[in-house]
């Protein structure tokens, strides 16, 4: 394939039911109609990043999701690119069904959605702005086909927000997002998803000190080989956006077990994708270490074949898309600086404490007012001890089940967020 083949646009300026957006939703519907045997069906695909409770099956290939290390932006680009094949595939096979010419599947690409495209507003704003979820994920119904206006047909991009789960088993039942979240004007506070801070850093990651990152970076920590899965410290992409937009959705969205199974996900990791691509484009560098480059992931093809990507690869395979803009929604100088900034040592041990609920991770002092699902859990201390006694661990492996099991013994309940 030719470099840039595909352009992955702008869900937030597109029209509601775009061609992209329509070709998305059809897509995403026949992947949830496959089974958990197949790995191009949309529950396999989540359970590669994280396996919920109502799911027992094993595979080598759950679970994988990185977060707090430096793998974090390679593996996702990598898991984006084999399910952007997955989509696209669906749709040839739709639209070969239905006998729709040309084939729309020959230019689709995944969309991004662009948080923090519209500047922020004094007052809460009364019209739609980019930091609601895109038209295209309100609305229960769609169209009954590609360019129609009758929205007729259950919608698989949208799930509901108007429901409160009872207890944890209730919680994974139904597809949901936090209450109100469909709202059209809003979810998400401008300082919340400004990347700023991210885009104005000019390393992608460190080596850590005692635990502590030395300094902070745009990509997280250096982790060697290690897969680590909500260590000790994020990098600053992941905390703003990436965390307070998993929390700012909330419900399914706001746990690691669930989030790819809102279609949300996707568009919002493209975003983190793309924002990844503008830092590079300012003239900053991945790392160079064979660690980071020669480590290999596992992901699925759209036939449903195992593939092994490296770091190396992914970045290879990556060069058959191009963003829309590398620009819009790529930060703004915050008008007003927060007194206290710096993060302190000790808060980003704390910012681990949100395993289960990366919205809880990662709080600023000083940023923090109505950051929804961002308070504070007990028991914080108690993790990040447990994260440093396992990281202690001569065994990689022990180490890092001694992680997991630290994490998922404090995976947030269900979530109460502060009312604003
Ligand atoms: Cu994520």
């Amino acid at each position: 394939m030719s470099n840039g083949t595909f352009v992955r646009r702008d869900a937030s300026k597109m029209d509601d039911w775009d061609p992209v957006l329509y070709w998305y939703a059809r897509a995403v519907g026949r992947l949830q109609q496959r089974p958990l045997t197949d790995p191009t069906s949309w529950v396999f695909q989540g359970c590669i990043h994280g396996v919920p409770p109502t799911v027992t099956e094993e595979n080598e290939a759950f679970t994988q999701c990185p977060h707090g290390g430096w793998f974090f932006l390679p593996w996702h680009r990598g898991y984006l690119w084999y399910f952007e094949r997955i989509i696209r595939a669906a749709i040839k096979e739709i639209a070969a069904e239905e006998n729709i010419t040309p084939d729309p599947s020959a230019t689709w690409a995944l969309p991004y959605w662009n948080y923090a495209l519209d500047a922020p507003t004094k007052t809460p704003p009364t019209t739609f702005t980019s930091r609601a979820l895109p038209a295209a994920f309100r609305s229960p119904k769609m169209p009954d086909r590609p360019g129609g206006t009758n929205l007729t047909v259950d919608n698989p991009l949208f799930l509901r927000d108007d429901f409160e789960p009872a207890s944890e088993a209730e919680f994974w039942e139904i597809p949901h997002r936090a209450k109100k979240k469909n709202s059209a004007h809003q979810i998400l506070r401008y300082p919340d998803v400004n990347p700023f801070r991210a885009m104005s850093e000019t390393i992608f990651a460190a080596t850590k000190s005692q635990g502590q990152s030395t300094q902070p970076t745009f990509g997280s920590e250096i982790t060697y080989t290690d897969m680590i899965h909500f260590q000790l410290a994020f990098g600053d992409l992941e905390d703003v956006p990436h965390n307070q937009v998993h929390g700012g959705v909330g419900g399914w969205m706001g746990r690691v077990d669930g989030s790819p199974r809102d279609p949300i996900f996707w568009l919002h990791h493209a975003n983190l994708d793309r924002l990844w691509t503008a830092w590079l484009d300012k003239g900053n560098h991945n790392p160079d270490h064979a660690s980071w480059l020669d480590h290999e992931f596992i992901f699925f093809d759209e036939t449903g074949k195992q593939k092994r990507p490296s770091t190396e690869t992914v970045l290879k395979d990556a060069q058959d898309y191009t963003y829309e803009s590398l620009t819009d929604g790529a930060g703004t100088r915050p008008a007003r600086v927060p007194p206290a900034q710096a993060p302190q040592a000790g808060e980003r041990v704390l910012a681990t404490t949100a395993v289960g609920n990366p919205t809880a991770a990662a709080r600023r002092p000083g940023c923090d007012d109505g950051v929804p699902g961002a308070e504070r859990r007990p028991g914080g201390h108690a993790l990040a001890r447990r994260q440093r006694r396992a990281a202690d661990q001569p065994h990689p492996h022990r180490a890092q089940r001694a992680l997991r099991a630290a994490a998922r013994d404090t995976v947030p309940r269900l979530p109460q967020r502060p009312q604003r």
